[in-house]
């Protein structure tokens, strides 16, 4: 996997902001041999870059965004054409108008603190001081970020492009890429209007055009391309060109200055103002139907204005600001950009074809951070960056529909700038994927929340009545969202007697032949090499020793493994380490699985079967093929949320049939429908880290506190080497628990925690307790602030909320409940 820049021919399509820098990082680590294709004069070749505003406000809900944009900000801060910096810092102001607003500031300063920006929560004459024109009555107050800024794309685009030449890069504009020639599933040459580029690797940076590149290969690029308004006014007395980039998300609107080269008349500098708008009805693009270069009246990607559709963005500008009320619009234009299913970019290797790589999607904000990335992924087989939210690979099926690209792609556009509570569903297109009784959790009242394209019970409402009389903690209106009393009746119910939880969406891998073992025992961390029936739980690395997954194994036979998975990035990270004989299957779609949890668990499932369900006839940590009632399953006795029980998997043609019998079975024990609200409360008491949320490939196994599933003296892994010397007594910062002080204290995950009142890091999971009766929360924290006891703060919109270092599990940590 690791093949370094050696001599590998690489020919990167589009040279726009993202094409360029990418050249510049390629270079820069070695490569010799890149070629970048543009259809258009280079050095605007009409594409988004060539007029984009290049607002750049670097806190994002995804840490993963925020490192991008960081980088992108430090990156052309040292670049300079004819001594003029490619970035103006002159720092970013979001202003709220609305009470919603303003607390929802609040928590972007959490997540700003949480991931390192520097920022603050300024009131309204503070925001009247950093922008004059402001109207100070209409504005409740603001977030002012002083490292946000312009990025002047297309001067950042030239100097990268011209970085990357002097070490040997070839861009040739006026190329139009019309066909790429495979052979043997790989890529081999990109065919152009003038010519045929042979290519070990392919990097579409084609920008909103990705889909027609993709089809050029049977590829499909979920993303939408869309129109996006952005005007310039006449110019706007009181302006002054050091005015910090401005947004009013209330209605959908962004501002930044543009001064003239020259100073007016009067001798004072002419300022125009920029105004762009989410407010306007979808706008989408075929781009097939976007005109050549040539052709375009001003570029392909700036179509004609359509003024009605701005003109209530203009009330409200001249509402925020008066002095506009002086001013024109003077000129518009209808831009088109990309916006995919859930917002983020798509960058990594096609899983339809090797060799083939999308770095699409793409803001300029994030643009030198997402080319960094990429460029070391084809480096070094990884990226210096967890990427997981960002891979091409997590659109899968019925997401890459053309049905779901552009709902999905129109409802990123709509909410752009609305508060969006984390939980919040899509409501377009669903249901998609569902689990063979979803007519009984439907008849159950489930409050489905959708994920990875699954409807996933959240809580039942058929439990709102066993609530009743538990004393819970208030919510405030935003932790109370997407939450009912229900999930804490769904908890105790499962510590008291036995639920059942949907687990048909945890990916199931099958790895089979005659090297299977070998295989896995190269690919994880754990001793896999036990007797079959044995399962284990164990680490995926990359090389440098990162969390890429965390598996279950069972061995159900010499030759045949079965995986309980986190995502489509560990089938195509398996598949595409299997050597010749070792077959990696999804059998996701098509099975099914319930967990089966509770005290009680062994009475419901016992009578069902005549397999020894006992503790000594089916112990903790093994599998068995069974039959429960009619239906053939295999159980692994293993439990996500630190109860006795199994996990119960079957073909979906039997799914129903395995629901209904358990639910009979477990009426008269009092079993419950148990909701993923109360499945990450229970988790989280008994310590067990969600992939993706509380751990990634930034994170080394001890790190995250999970030391004990790698086996080095097991023989070589992936990982193994990058781990010498490391272990939990070296590492620099840990995951640790906590628990919020005040019973009543409710946090939800994102939030910075604050060390002698300093940030020192961030919550990752959090929820209440409900066995506990306090907030449990996951946080990465410098190891010497570790210490069971050690006594810190969490903000939560702004208040400090005290907390406390715990040892862990908080749970059963004699394991009595699970191992008996
Ligand atoms: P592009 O710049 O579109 O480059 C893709 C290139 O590929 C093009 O030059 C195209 O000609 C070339 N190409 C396509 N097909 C072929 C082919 N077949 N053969 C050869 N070449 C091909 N982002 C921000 O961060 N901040 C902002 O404030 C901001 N404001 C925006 C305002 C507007 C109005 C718009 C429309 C976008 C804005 N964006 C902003 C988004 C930003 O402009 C884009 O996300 C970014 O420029 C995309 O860069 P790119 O290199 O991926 O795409
Ligand atoms: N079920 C199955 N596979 C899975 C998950 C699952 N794979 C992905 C993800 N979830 C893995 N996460 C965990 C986390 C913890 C445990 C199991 C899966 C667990 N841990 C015990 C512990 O830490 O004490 C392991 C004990 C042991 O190894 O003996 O049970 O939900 N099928």
């Amino acid at each position: 996997m690791s093949t370094g820049a050696g001599t590998r021919r690489v020919v990167v399509i589009g040279a726009g902001i993202v094409g360029c820098s990418l050249a510049d990082e390629l270079t820069a680590r070695g490569w010799r041999d890149v070629t970048v294709l543009e259809q258009g004069p280079l050095h605007a070749p009409g594409g988004s870059t060539s007029h984009a505003p290049g607002l750049v406000f670097r806190t994002h809900p995804h840490k993963t965004m925020t490192d991008l944009a960081a980088y992108t900000v430090r990156k052309f801060s040292a670049l300079t054409e004819d001594g003029r910096s490619c970035f103006d810092a002159v720092g970013g102001l979001e202003v709220a108008t609305t009470e919603a607003r303003w607390a929802d500031l609040h928590r972007r300063a959490g997540l700003a603190a949480s991931w390192g920006i520097e920022g603050e929560l300024v009131p309204a004459r503070r925001c009247a001081e950093l922008w004059p024109l402001l109207d100070e009555s209409r504005v409740l107050g603001g977030f002012h970020t002083p490292g946000d800024g312009l990025a002047r794309a297309l001067p950042a685009a030239r100097v990268q492009a011209a970085r990357a030449a002097a070490r040997g890069a070839r861009f040739l504009d006026r190329h139009t890429v019309t066909g790429i020639e495979r052979a043997d599933g790989r890529v081999t040459a990109v065919v152009t209007d003038r010519g045929t580029f042979p290519a070990d690797l392919v990097v579409s940076a084609a920008g909103f055009w990705g889909p027609v590149i993709g089809a050029l290969v049977g590829v499909t690029v979920p993303l939408l391309p869309l129109a996006h308004q952005y005007v310039t006014t006449s110019a706007v007395p009181g302006l002054d060109g050091r005015r910090p980039i401005l947004r009013h998300q209330d209605q959908d609107l962004y501002f930044r200055e543009h001064p003239a080269e020259d100073p007016g008349p009067d001798g004072r500098p002419s300022v125009r103002l920029g105004i762009g708008s989410y407010a306007h009805r979808v706008l989408p693009v075929d781009p097939y139907a976007v005109p050549a270069f040539d052709d375009a009246p001003v570029m392909p990607s700036a179509l004609p204005f359509t003024p009605e559709d701005f003109a209530p963005s203009w009330t409200a500008s001249g509402a925020l600001l008066p002095a506009l009320a002086g001013c024109r619009v003077e000129d518009g234009v209808n831009g088109v950009f990309s916006f995919t299913p859930d917002g983020l970019p798509l960058l990594g290797e096609s899983p339809e074809l090797r060799g083939f790589w999308l770095a699409e999607a793409i803001w300029v904000t994030h643009s030198a951070g997402a080319a960094k990335a990429v460029a070391e992924w084809l480096t070094d087989g990884r990226p210096g960056t967890d990427l997981h939210g960002c891979e091409v690979s997590r659109f899968e099926g019925a997401q890459r529909s053309p049905g779901y690209v552009h709902a999905r792609g129109a409802r990123q556009f709509t909410e752009v700038y609305d508060v969006v509570h984390p939980l919040a569903p899509a409501d377009r297109p669903r249901p998609l994927r569902v689990s063979p009784w979803y007519v009984r959790q439907r008849e159950l009242g489930a409050h489905f929340l959708e994920d990875g394209g699954w409807e996933r019970p959240h809580w039942f409402e058929a439990n709102a009545p066993l609530a009743r009389g538990l004393a819970l903690p208030a919510r405030d209106a935003w932790s109370a969202r997407h939450w009912s009393p229900a999930a804490a009746a769904e908890a105790r119910a499962t510590r008291e007697r036995v639920a059942l939880y949907d687990m048909t969406p945890l990916r199931r891998l099958e790895v089979t032949g005659p090297g299977a073992l070998d295989f896995l025992q190269r690919m994880t961390t754990h001793q896999l090499a036990r007797r079959p029936g044995a399962v284990t739980y164990t680490l995926l690395l990359d090389a440098a020793g990162g969390i890429r997954s965390d598996l279950t194994v069972a061995r159900l036979a010499a030759d045949r493994f079965q995986i309980g998975a986190n995502s489509a990035a560990d089938l195509e990270w398996l598949a595409g380490h299997a050597p010749a004989g070792v077959r990696v299957a999804d059998r996701t779609s098509g099975t099914c699985g319930i967990g089966v949890w509770g005290p009680l668990a062994r009475e419901l499932v016992q009578p069902l079967s005549g397999t020894d369900f006992s503790h000594r006839g089916f112990g903790y940590f093994t599998a068995r093929e069974a039959f429960i009632g009619e239906v053939p399953v295999t159980a692994l006795r293993l439990s996500y949320v630190g109860e006795l029980g199994w996990e119960l998997y079957t073909s979906a043609d039997l799914g129903l049939r395995l629901w209904d019998t358990l639910w009979q079975a477990g009426r008269p024990l009092g079993v419950v429908a148990g909701g993923r609200s109360a499945f990450d409360s229970l988790r989280l008491e008994k310590g067990y880290r969600a992939w993706g949320r509380d751990m990634t490939t930034e994170h080394n196994p001890y790190e995250a506190g999970l030391g004990w599933a790698v086996r080095r003296d097991k023989g070589d892994f992936v990982g193994r080497a990058a781990l010498a010397g490391v272990s939990q007594e070296t590492v620099r910062r840990r995951l640790v628990c906590l628990t919020l002080d005040d019973p009543s204290a409710i946090v939800l995950g994102g939030e910075p925690v604050y060390l002698a009142g300093t940030a020192a890091g961030y919550v990752t999971s959090a929820a209440h307790g409900y066995t506990l009766g306090r907030t449990v929360a996951y946080a990465w924290l410098p190891a010497a602030a570790a210490a069971p006891g050690t006594a810190v703060e969490v903000a939560y919109f702004g208040a400090r909320i005290p907390a406390t270092v715990r040892a862990e599990p908080l749970f059963d940590s004699a394991m009595d409940r699970i191992r008996r």
